[in-house]
């Protein structure tokens, strides 16, 4: 069965609860295709007054980060009961953002991915390499690396729900979006290392996305590759631009 498209909003750290509002109204007539699913990723403080500005709509509203515990003393983190309790579908973990500023690592991305699938959410799993490393042409090493710690003791069943968005650090808000053939590269390598970990139907089940300076010019050529089931979007899901985004295919 064809994998169905899913086409992520990444607000990052931007719209107060009233700009988030006026926003999901402008955008609300503007990303309706029945082909994709449509997720908006947003600030915690954000996701109720969105949730509520989307009711009725086909927009499922994401979270941009969660904690791996429970609930207890860890101030200033939201837990996945709160997300869950929200209304909240869709998690991102392991943006390149976190690890770089918020010192997330591969391991705390494993915990927060498992943590996820605990409480019924699905994990959109980031991954990227830096300039560095892609110049030094150990790119699909260090994603394969980052996909097997991520997936670790990840059941089958629950890594065919996942969305994986391949990020390469070096496009991210730089306007500098990586060649289709670049991103189609990556993309295929994931999908086969998750068929080594698991086995063909999960790999053939699993949607990946591409992120990183995605336009309304960049996405019917990204999205029409092989392995590319979508993408995760920063910048432009903040403008009209992200209904051409959305609906790319039209
Ligand atoms: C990459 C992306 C969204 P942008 O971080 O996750 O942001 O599209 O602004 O590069």
């Amino acid at each position: 069965m064809a994998r169905k498209k899913i086409i992520a909003g990444n607000w990052k750290m931007n719209m107060t609860p009233t700009e988030a509002v006026e926003l999901v109204n402008t955008l609300k007539p503007l990303v309706v295709n029945e082909d994709v699913d449509v997720v908006f990723c947003v600030p915690a403080i954000d996701i109720i007054p969105v949730m509520e500005a989307a009711k009725g709509t086909n927009i499922f509203v994401g979270a941009e980060n969660m904690y791996y515990e429970d609930k207890g003393a860890y101030t200033g983190e939201i837990s996945p009961a709160m997300l869950v309790d929200a209304g909240v579908k869709y998690v991102v973990i392991g943006h390149s953002e976190r690890r770089e500023y918020f010192a997330e690592s591969d391991e705390t991305v494993n915990k927060k991915v498992l943590k996820a699938f605990e409480y019924g959410m699905t994990p959109i799993v980031c991954c990227g390499e830096s300039l560095t490393q892609r110049e030094q042409g150990i790119t699909i090493d260090w994603i394969r690396q980052q996909i097997k710690i991520a997936f670790l003791n990840v059941p089958a069943d629950k890594a065919a729900e996942a969305v994986i968005a391949y990020e390469p650090i070096w496009a991210i808000g730089t306007g500098k979006v990586a060649t289709t053939e670049q991103a189609q590269e990556v993309c295929g390598a994931i999908r086969a290392c998750i068929a080594e970990i698991y086995d063909e139907a999960t790999a053939e089940a699993i949607r990946i996305q591409y992120g990183g300076s995605v336009s309304a010019g960049s996405a019917p050529e990204l999205f029409a590759q092989p392995d590319i089931d979508g993408g995760l979007v920063g910048g432009a899901s903040l403008k009209p631009d992200f209904g051409k985004i959305v609906c790319y295919n039209k």
